[in-house]
């Protein structure tokens, strides 16, 4: 089917306005659809490049018992492998968290469907997105593709709009009940809050080179080296796939490196000589990321919610962004559709609190592994290298 065929061309309103085809809006477009609600989903890209843009791969047990309640959680399921164990590597050894089994008993253990305990599952984002568009255009859901939204107007009046860019560059007004900015950090939702929305900005100061290679996973957890040149990471995609991480000096292009050169370095780091070699491979993308971070406070300004990477921005230290998108979706299609369904508004009401309770508790977590992991990050460049490296073992061997 094609985008054209499954896009209802029925006008410029619909109840609910999501912007951004990402895990958050698709969560919630789905979820809406299906509780009968009016939305459409507008999407600034195109869908070919929502469907391959590759981004997250460890979704938390609960995002799959939030995919599983919905009827989601297919391709997951089919397709995606579980992981319930990380290794450090250090220089007094390696040693292995079986994260998987410590969350059996607790909430992570308890009651879900999918009944896996703690384990996480490890699914490429544009597959995740691949399928929850695929269900959503399959169910009739309505969407927009190359439709930019330029601003959010009249959040807090009685006639809440959003203009967009159409594909033709046609400028449109769409008009709503309810807008739900899933469109990123970048986004049209963020630039139309007014101007005493609070927005919590932190810079861990670390740098990261991100590779995905063309090689398959190395070891069978996830790896996080500690190391005196700075931390390295490997975490699994599929069986052809892995990405790689290296701490990596502000400032310096992605391309600094040849490729022997960052595979001799990721070795290094990861101890490969004492815990076997790295499978190597061509090296499909690199980017630079910084790892910063920030939190918009509240969620809400008049009808206009926000939610995903558009309410917080996480450093992808501890792979947590797509999983907060979910649960956030999740408990905005809630709150909508008791609104929209019943007139009951209590929902909406709490949603900024509800999931800001869930953000702060993601950042402190992201805090937490961000200074477990790397070598003195610029931001504590007033603490003596060996003071920060005798914390660092502490700590681990607090976790160990
Ligand atoms: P997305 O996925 O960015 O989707 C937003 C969508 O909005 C569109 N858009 C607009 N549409 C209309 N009008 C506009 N003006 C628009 N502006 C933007 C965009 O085209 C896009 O389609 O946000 P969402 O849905 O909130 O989802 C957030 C996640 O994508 C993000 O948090 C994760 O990728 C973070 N993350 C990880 N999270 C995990 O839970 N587990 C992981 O393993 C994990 N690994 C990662 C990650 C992020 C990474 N990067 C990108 C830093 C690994 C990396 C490398």
């Amino acid at each position: 089917m094609t985008e054209s065929q499954n896009s209802r061309a029925s006008g410029e309103s619909a109840d609910v306005i999501v912007l951004g085809a990402g895990p958050a809006g698709l969560v919630l477009a789905n979820l809406l659809h299906a509780a009968g609600i009016d939305c459409v989903l507008l999407e600034r890209a195109s869908r070919t490049h929502v469907q391959t843009r590759p981004r997250a791969g460890f979704l938390a047990p609960n995002t799959g018992r939030i995919l599983d309640r919905h009827g989601l959680a297919g391709g997951l399921h089919r397709h995606g492998s579980r992981h319930g164990t990380c290794e450090f590597r250090t220089r007094d050894g390696r040693f292995r968290l079986d994260y998987g089994a410590l969350g059996q008993g607790g909430q992570g253990g308890q009651s879900g469907q999918s009944g896996q305990g703690g384990q996480h599952h490890v699914y490429p984002q544009q597959n995740l997105v691949t399928d929850l568009l695929t269900h959503y255009l399959d169910h009739g859901g309505r969407v927009r593709f190359d439709t930019e939204a330029l601003a959010v107007g009249d959040a807090d009046g009685a006639a809440p709009y959003v203009t967009t860019r159409e594909p033709d560059g046609r400028p449109t007004r769409w008009t709503g009940r309810y807008v739900a900015g899933c469109d990123g950090r970048h986004g049209a939702a963020r630039r139309s809050l007014p101007p005493d929305a609070v927005r919590h900005h932190h810079d861990h100061g670390v740098t990261w080179l991100g590779l995905l290679a063309q090689a398959p996973p190395s070891l069978d957890a996830v790896g996080y080296a500690v190391h005196d040149r700075g931390f390295a990471g490997h975490m699994a995609r599929t069986p052809e796939v892995t990405r790689y991480y290296l701490q990596w000096q502000r400032g310096v292009p992605a391309e600094a490196w040849s490729e022997q050169r960052i595979w001799d370095e990721l070795d290094l780091r990861m101890r490969a000589a004492e815990h076997g070699p790295l499978h190597r491979g061509p090296l499909l993308e690199r980017g630079i990321f910084d790892l910063t971070c920030d939190v918009v406070e509240p969620l809400r300004h008049g009808s206009l919610f926000l939610a995903g990477d558009a309410a917080s921005l996480l450093a992808p230290a501890a792979a947590k962004g797509a999983n907060l998108a979910v649960l956030e979706a999740e408990i905005l299609a809630g709150a909508l559709t008791d609104a929209l369904t019943r007139g009951d508004t209590a929902g909406l009401d709490g949603y900024s609190d509800q999931c800001l309770a869930h953000i702060w508790r993601a950042q402190e977590f992201t805090g937490w592994m961000t200074r477990l992991l790397h070598v003195a990050p610029d931001g504590e460049q007033g603490t003596e290298p060996s003071f920060h490296a005798a914390l660092r073992r502490s700590r681990l061997a607090s976790l160990r």
